[in-house]
């Protein structure tokens, strides 16, 4: 083990139930901060050895013990010792592991409120570890987003955002933003002897690459998002489709009210589903047409702003109508008004005709689009469709090759206005313009980037990103 020889300031004890509350077998209570180790002893003994004391043990220990309260004993538990600035959050911690019962756990967690540690806010101890310098912003965020993952493939990126491969391009990035802000401001400085320390060429050119790198993570944001909020998948249609059915199909549950009546779905119903390690976000929505009321006239507007945000459209047809090809125009116009999702045709209720087969085949000239038919009812043609949105979504995700990725709203954010920024420096270098404005464009990007890994940090980043933690992360 490498020692570290750095002091944390350690400050108030604070101690939460790290485990999710119920009946489990077991659970976690952790507390870090000053003085957590006296207060850990004023609670727990340990089998065997009466003398034993925290303060005096090594980090990463295990001891075997009870927990006593003023009334006797609570639990037999295992507490983990860890010692500062070895451990999550740097401090001194200690981890009681317990029987998973919701009322030994939270009987522990009161003996240590009472002994004077305070309830941990939610984040806290993920907000000290940033605090204290062990995981910058990115990584704390990561592991905000590795909690909260849905699929497999969302882990897998906050994984690699937590092992640090994005701070370590964007630290890059932001060395080279500080070594030419450097040049220019030593500039400024000696500006009476007009000396060039960084040729405006020489500037030119790293600012291209650094504005080529900012792009690609910018682009991958697309793959990114659908990575870690789903495939955004919107079924669509005229009434009594199957649209509801369909999805009651694909998510196993009768989720959506299915009636024989059109119009029956008002408001847009969402849930996902995971296939083949992509999550969809699907959403049922009020069937398309000339609204019979107030209310299902709103269901409809709604319904188009759903499919507006689409990434892939499932555009529903009851393909056992005569007049089944009726639908064309509309798909033609869907395809001119959501360019930037993709769309496939499902033709649905094929049970109801002997013949399907030739009817797909028509639509499928007409639209240019893959067709796919099913008896949402049945689960017929279901798994096939799965296959195909699992094709679509791969195409959505190989639009962009990039091996790291930004996932976040905010990172986004900040890169497109370091972007921007950038662009405007390039634009007065190409005009000449005064080194004054130069530099302040590149230190705005050197901010945006900053604000990303926590280089630059306000607090209402902070309660931003550590708030919708759970207690006890
Ligand atoms: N035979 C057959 N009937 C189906 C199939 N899918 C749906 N239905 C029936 O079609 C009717 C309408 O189904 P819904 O799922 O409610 O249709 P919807 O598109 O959600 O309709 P709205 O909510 O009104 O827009 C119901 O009676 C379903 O049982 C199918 O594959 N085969
Ligand atoms: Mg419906």
């Amino acid at each position: 083990m490498t020692t570290v020889s750095i002091t944390i300031q350690q400050q108030e004890p604070i101690a939460a139930i790290a485990t999710p509350v119920g009946i489990g077998a077991l659970a976690v209570v952790r507390i870090s901060g000053r003085g957590v180790f006296d207060i850990a002893q004023k609670v727990f003994r340990k089998k065997g050895n009466p003398s034993f004391h925290f303060a005096q043990s090594k980090g990463f220990r295990a001891h075997f013990g009870a927990v006593h309260d003023s009334e006797g004993l609570v639990d037999e538990v295992v507490a983990l010792v860890f010692r500062s600035p070895n451990s999550f959050t740097m401090e001194d911690m200690v981890e009681l592991s317990c029987h998973g019962g919701p009322v030994v756990v939270k009987h522990i967690l009161k003996v240590l409120l009472d002994e004077g540690c305070r309830l941990a806010e939610p984040g806290e101890f993920t907000r000290r570890a940033f605090l204290n310098g062990r995981i910058d912003l990115l990584q704390a965020e990561a592991i905000g987003e590795m909690i909260h993952a849905r699929s497999e493939s969302a882990f897998r990126t906050a994984v690699t955002q937590m092992e640090g491969a994005l701070s370590t391009r964007l630290d890059a990035m932001r060395e080279e933003l500080l070594r030419s802000c450097a040049l220019l401001e030593l500039e400024l400085d000696f500006s009476e002897e007009d000396v060039e320390f960084q040729s405006r060429t020489g500037l030119q050119a790293e600012l291209q690459v650094l504005q080529a790198e900012l792009s690609l993570l910018i682009d991958s944001y697309q793959h990114g998002r659908i990575l870690k909020e789903g495939v955004a998948t919107v079924i669509a249609g005229r009434p009594n489709a199957g649209k509801s059915t369909l999805l009651n199909t694909l998510l196993g549950e009768e989720r959506s009210i299915v009636s024989h009546q059109p119009g029956t779905t008002r408001d847009y119903i969402e849930e996902c589903f995971v296939h083949n390690k992509t999550m969809f976000r699907l959403t049922d929505t009020a069937g398309l047409r000339e609204g019979e009321g107030e209310i299902e006239h709103e269901g409809i507007r709604r319904s188009y702003k759903k499919i507006s945000e689409a990434d892939l459209i499932l555009y529903l047809i009851d393909i056992s109508r005569n007049e089944y090809l009726d639908e064309v125009p509309a798909i033609d116009e869907f395809l001119v008004r959501y360019p930037a999702a993709r769309l496939l045709v499902v033709a649905n209720k094929t049970d109801l005709i002997p013949e399907s087969d030739e009817r797909l085949k028509q639509l499928r000239t007409a639209t240019g689009c893959d067709v796919c038919g099913t008896a949402a009812a049945k689960g017929e043609g279901v798994e096939w469709l799965k296959l195909l949105m699992s094709n679509m979504a791969e195409g959505l995700h190989r639009q962009q090759e990039a091996s790291v990725l930004v996932t976040s709203l905010r990172h986004y954010e900040a890169l497109r206005n370091a972007s921007e920024s950038i662009n405007n420096a390039l634009e007065l270098i190409g005009e000449n313009a005064a080194t004054e404005l130069v530099a302040f464009e590149l230190r705005s990007a050197l901010e945006f980037v900053g604000e990303i890994t926590g280089k630059v940090v306000n607090e209402e980043i902070l309660s931003l990103i550590f708030d919708r933690f759970c207690i006890g992360k």
